[in-house]
């Protein structure tokens, strides 16, 4: 059974007119990210061109998609839209919450069993709201989605950065904080700046070591973790076709590490595949019906330069494996260049644990390929050095695999353990034995991300993220610096041997199959379900407005941090233990930039109180200057808030009341946050102004009264000895959003306009 089926067919009803009249409007061959995006006008079919990267555009997304952590903030605040059910199909997700220990069995029920509470708030809001639930155990949602949701040239948002990793099926699915979630499920238009174009051109196959995730760990080498900022990036040529839709899923995935909009793939056969194996046949027949428009114009692809921005080959023919970190996800090794590398910066090369699985590398032929080397090192008497920890991406994922005998595969490497379907370690859910020594050392994973602390909360791990192939290879070595093209291992009997090169199936010969696949459907009619949230939770808080904007100038702000280099939104509201909080603004706000590194000392929560003096940390301080009715600000360096989609990293520091974050540049979806949440989100114009920011200087906003689109605001700054400087700050709020600022919150602004 194909989910909503009906609302797939009249998105592609509508194409061919859609289209036709983008073309009018544009007046030249169009790429697919054009034709999604003009597709899904809010106003319907097109009738001027927009400019990209500047024009502000209203969209209708198909669908929403939310995971556990951030679903609870999301609905939270959707409770308060005053709406009895959602208006275009939503769903979520119980999967951040799972802690990897001992294995799948144990951890599923430990994990439910802490999380109860949470989790039958979200089974009710869902029941209550129309919102399908996936239960804990379903499995990882970008997994899930792409197995039963993605569908080629439709358009979805989600409350997770990888929400992105849909394009694998030919969507532009965008990663949001939850208030533009509740815009969408609460029937209003999506904003979103319209996207420039970076054009990927594949040609090549990959061969023998080479995997998807080596496409996309180059492509974080060329552009770094913000080049593709604003961007959509849409892969296209004959290499392209020639990757699984699963492996083009990875590809997406983890152009939220490049700071990209989305990335997207045009419809092509390994979709058609991946659709008929996945159970909906039905897809295929309605999107062929309309091919043509679910990929990129010919002319586009023979002649990219012309209609991208800008335009990156690749040979994947040339392509070899690589491994991204520690600390970034864009520093890209070559696997033949890692004992170099590793040696000249002392990066401990022994690995103790090598884990598979997120939503990026957790499908079915990423188990295949990792399971081909398992085999082989079996075979050939090789006993592992490293333990092997693998998250299947989804129940479906995990139960074929063990039909089809790859978990026995895995199994039979000393040591190795099965997690549940869910994120674990990926997500900081991992209780690794040690780590609280705080020892050096080193991991690789097929995760997206590998931020200082991550996984397993210790900030010495070194993070290497690589390809699923790479990490079972590497298991079995136990070195980070293995090359499995020219290395040798001794076996059992002594003899050097070689791993033989990975093989893998792309879909299951057999077909997909599972027992229970963990999906709850709402009810028909929740008008008689009743939400509970228990005054005194320490997980779930009801949701009190944020304060309008009394109409002054903001005036005597003291600094509550000035981070140094990189602050991500895990910097600023750390996931791992943290997530428990994710339905309580209050208790997480003790959470609040914690991670982040004081400008001043180099040491991270520890700040100075300049109230009395004192340090103390961060949330401390913070709550400090709001019990004084004082107003604060936080000053930031570059790609301020990269990473996740969570909005606690806006909604905290504004419960704290810090009232505007000035950074030199922001990521996408951090800086929406602060807007949706009625902060001030502001770059310094002469980014050398941040170095005139001392520790102890008072901040007078003097043209807040005319914050108006496109015009500069003046920010005085006095410093202790009485003498100040005057800069001016840039920002990108239109009208509208400048609206929400002045009403405290978007969210205040939908509840005044529904009322
Ligand atoms: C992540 O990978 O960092 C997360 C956890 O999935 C986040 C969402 C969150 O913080 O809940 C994301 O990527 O958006
Ligand atoms: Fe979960 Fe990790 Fe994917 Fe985020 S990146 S959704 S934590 S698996």
């Amino acid at each position: 059974m194909t989910f909503d089926i009906d609302m797939i067919r009249k998105v592609y009803e509508r194409y061919p007119e859609r289209i036709a009249a983008a073309r009018e409007a544009v007046g030249k061959p169009l790429t697919l990210s054009e034709k999604i995006l003009y597709a899904h006008l809010w106003d319907g079919a097109a009738n001027q061109a927009y400019d990209r990267g500047a024009s502000y555009v209203d969209f209708a997304p198909d669908r929403v998609a939310m995971q556990d952590a951030t679903a609870q903030m999301a609905l939270l605040q959707f409770m308060q839209a005053g709406k009895d059910k959602v208006a275009v199909p939503s769903t979520a997700h119980a999967d951040h919450l799972i802690q990897a220990r001992i294995g799948a069995d144990k951890d599923l029920q430990d994990g439910i069993n802490k999380n109860n509470e949470v989790f039958n708030f979200l089974s009710s809001v869902c029941n209550k709201y129309g919102i399908g639930f996936w239960k804990p155990g379903a499995g990882i949602i970008h997994q899930v989605v792409l197995e039963n949701y993605a569908f080629p040239g439709g358009m979805m948002i989600g409350t997770d950065s990888h929400t992105v990793n849909a394009g694998g099926l030919g969507m532009v699915a965008i990663g949001v904080g939850g208030a533009d979630a509740v815009d969408v499920m609460a029937g209003m238009p999506w904003e979103l700046k319209f996207p420039k174009l970076i054009g990927v051109k594949l040609t090549g196959r990959l061969n023998g070591w080479t995997a998807p995730k080596d496409v996309i760990l180059k492509v974080a080498g060329i552009l770094t973790v913000k080049g593709g900022t604003g961007a959509i990036v849409e892969y296209f040529g004959d290499g392209a076709e020639s990757l699984s839709a699963t492996g083009k899923g990875t590809i997406c995935n983890m152009g939220a590490e490049i700071g990209a909009t989305t990335s997207t793939f045009g419809y092509d056969d390994s979709m058609r595949r991946y659709l008929a194996a996945t159970g909906r046949q039905d897809v295929v027949d309605a999107a062929d019906a309309v091919a043509e428009h679910l990929t990129g114009d010919a002319e586009v692809y023979a002649n990219p330069e012309q209609y991208f921005d800008q335009v990156i080959e690749i040979n994947l023919d040339e392509l070899t494996p690589h491994l991204n970190g520690p600390f970034t996800p864009d520093l890209a090794t070559p696997v033949a260049e890692m004992k170099e590398k590793a040696a000249a910066n002392d990066w401990p090369t022994d690995i103790e644990w090598a884990l598979i699985g997120s939503c990026t590398n957790s499908s079915y032929e990423d188990l295949t390929r990792a399971a081909s080397i398992v085999a082989d090192a079996v075979e050939k008497g090789i006993a592992p050095k490293a333990i092997l920890g693998i998250n299947p991406g989804s129940e479906q994922v995990r139960y074929t695999a063990e039909r089809d005998g790859l978990i026995d595969t895995f199994n039979k490497l000393e040591g190795t353990r099965i997690f549940t379907n869910a994120c674990g370690p990926c997500i900081g859910q991992w209780a690794r034995e040690g780590a609280e020594k705080q020892e050096k050392n080193s991991i690789v994973h097929s995760f997206n991300r590998n931020f200082a602390k991550r996984a397993d909360g210790n900030p010495n791990t070194h993070a290497f993220v690589t390809s699923p192939e790479m990490v079972a290879a590497i298991a079995i070595s136990g070195k980070l610096d293995f090359n499995p093209v020219t290395d040798t291992l001794t076996n059992a009997n002594g003899e050097e041997v070689k791993l033989a090169e990975p093989t893998g199936h792309e879909l299951p010969s057999d077909g997909f199959a599972v027992e229970d696949n963990g999906y709850q459907a709402p009810a028909a009619d929740g008008s008689g379900i009743e939400v509970v949230v228990s005054p005194d939770s320490q997980r779930l808080q009801l949701l009190s407005p944020f304060a309008p904007w009394d109409g002054a100038n903001i005036e005597g702000a003291k600094l509550l941090i000035k981070a140094f280099g990189k602050c991500t939104t895990d910097h600023i509201s750390m996931a791992g233990p943290w997530l428990r909080y994710r339905g309580h603004l209050d208790n997480i706000s003790n959470n609040c930039l914690i991670g982040a590194v004081n400008a001043y000392t180099k040491e991270t929560n520890a700040v100075t109180n300049q109230l009395d003096g004192s340090v103390d940390e961060v949330p401390n301080v913070a709550r400090a200057y709001k019990a004084a009715g004082i107003p604060s600000i936080v000053v930031g360096d570059h790609n301020y808030g990269e990473g996740s989609s969570r909005e606690h990293a806006a909604m905290e520091p504004r419960h704290l009341g810090v009232r505007a974050v000035i950074v030199k540049s922001f990521a996408r979806i951090h800086e929406t946050n602060l807007k949706k949440q009625g902060m001030l989100g502001l770059t310094f114009d002469n980014e050398a102004d941040y170095d005139l920011i001392q520790v102890d200087d008072t901040f007078n906003f003097t043209d807040l009264v005319d914050f108006a689109p496109g015009k500069q605001l003046t920010l005085e700054v006095v410093h202790a000895d009485g003498s100040t400087d005057t800069i001016k700050l840039n920002h990108t709020y239109n009208a509208q959003q400048i609206e929400w600022f002045k009403a405290g919150s978007a969210l205040n602004l939908i509840k005044t306009q529904n009322a």
